[in-house]
Parts: structure tokens; sequence; C-alpha cells
């Protein structure tokens, strides 16, 4: 029986999660502008095709800066962004939130200090989840991601919640109440904000890899909880 987070966070780390080539909060590209972009992007697809619309947004650009974004014609950022599907309502929301973050912030590292998730989920098609990703992987606060994936191996532990922020609260309060063992065995001390974004990715990363396929529950349930 798993529990808590903790002892999920452990097993995940003991098989190897996550590989050292990843950035090391996980996102690609972690602290930059990208990730507000990639965090609306990756809404209802899969994240291989969030990378080609991010890669034909680079080809356009250079860099992704909120400047550039928030200028650029809508029709344009729709066909750029087309791979990731659900491009018109996406395109519109990028826009947008590119043009708010400068008419409230006026750049992209201020919006990184001051902004909160109350300002976050009052843009257009935010909701907790792309909130608290650009939190925690666009603006290195400590925000823990809650996606479908841990509640899929939280279930198969035999963990069920009533929402987001009870299986959040969940996740967070494993972690803090077990902040020295964890320090151990990253030989360290570390931030929270870090250790919330590579357990977030270490979840994803895990389940990409196992939670597919027939008997999947079963698959999952002997690598992590037996
Ligand atoms: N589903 C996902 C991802 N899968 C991901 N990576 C792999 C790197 N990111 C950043 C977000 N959502």
């Amino acid at each position: 029986m798993l529990l808590n987070s903790f002892e999920l966070l452990k097993r995940l780390k003991s098989l190897g999660y996550i590989k050292d080539e990843r950035d090391p909060f996980w996102w690609p590209n972690s602290g930059s502008f990208e990730v507000v972009i990639g965090a609306i992007l990756t809404q209802n697809t899969k994240w291989e095709k969030v990378e080609l619309a991010l890669s034909n947004l680079k080809k356009y650009f250079g860099d992704i800066e909120v400047e550039k974004v928030a200028q650029i014609d809508q029709k344009i950022l729709s066909e750029l962004i087309k791979p990731a599907g659900f491009y018109n309502t996406k395109a519109f929301r990028i826009k947008k939130i590119s043009q708010n973050i400068l008419n409230d912030f006026e750049s992209f590292e201020n919006f990184q200090k001051k902004v909160s998730r109350y300002w976050l989920l009052n843009q257009k098609g935010i909701g907790k989840e792309t909130a608290d990703s650009i939190l925690n992987y666009a603006c290195y606060k400590d925000f823990m991601v809650v996606d479908s994936y841990t509640a899929r191996i939280l279930k198969i532990a035999g963990y069920e919640f009533e929402d987001y922020d009870e299986l959040q609260d969940f996740l967070t309060a494993g972690i803090f109440e077990n902040l020295d063992k964890i320090y151990e065995f990253y030989n360290k001390e570390i931030e929270l904000n870090q250790i919330y974004a590579r357990f977030h990715g270490k979840i994803v990363d895990f389940c990409k890899e196992h939670y597919k396929g027939k008997n999947r529950e079963e698959k999952v349930k002997k690598l992590l909880f037996i």
C-alpha cells in the first residue's frame, strides 16, 4: 500500500526517472516564455504534436518572445500551431495572453516575478493544470502540476480524489512532510519548486513509457506498487 506521495516519488526515482539529459526542471527550456505557449498548446493533445507546433514557431520567430507573439497576425499563428490541434481557439488564447502579459506586467521578466494563480485563472481558456504548469515551469514558483496521468496511477494504487485540489494537496503534503529524506536522496537541498517540477516530470515520463497497451494497469501496479 502506498502511504503517501513521497513513496511514489522514491519509487519513480529508483526506477531512473527523470533521465539525465532532460532540462533540470524537466520541461524543455524551462523559465522561458516558450513554456507559456507550450502549456496552452498541450491542452487536449499529445506532447509530440506540441513539439511540431513549437518547432514551426521557432522557424518563424527565432526565439519565441512575448512581444513578437502579441503582434502576430492570428491567422498566421493558427497555421503555425496547426499540428497541436484546436488551432483557432489556441491561437486566440495565445495571442490574448501575450497581449495581457504586456499590458499588465510590461515584460515577461516582470510577469515571472509578479504573476499570481488568480491572474492566470482569469485568462480565457486557462484552467488549473495550465495555470500551474505556467507558474511552475515558466515562473519557477512553488506549484505542483496535476494531470490525468497522476490521477490514473494513483487510482491504480487505490486512491481516488474528488477534484484537482484534493489530488494536488495529497501530492504536495507527502513532499512537504518528507523534505529531509528528499534532500538525502538528492544529496543536497533542492528548492521546492524544482522538487515539484521533477516529480511531475517523473510521473509523465514513467506513464509515457509504461501506461500503455494491454494490461497497462497491471504493468504499472507491478512496477510501482508491488
Ligand atoms: N505531456 C507532456 C509532456 N510529455 C511534456 N514532455 C513530455 C516533455 N511536457 C513538457 C508537457 N506535457
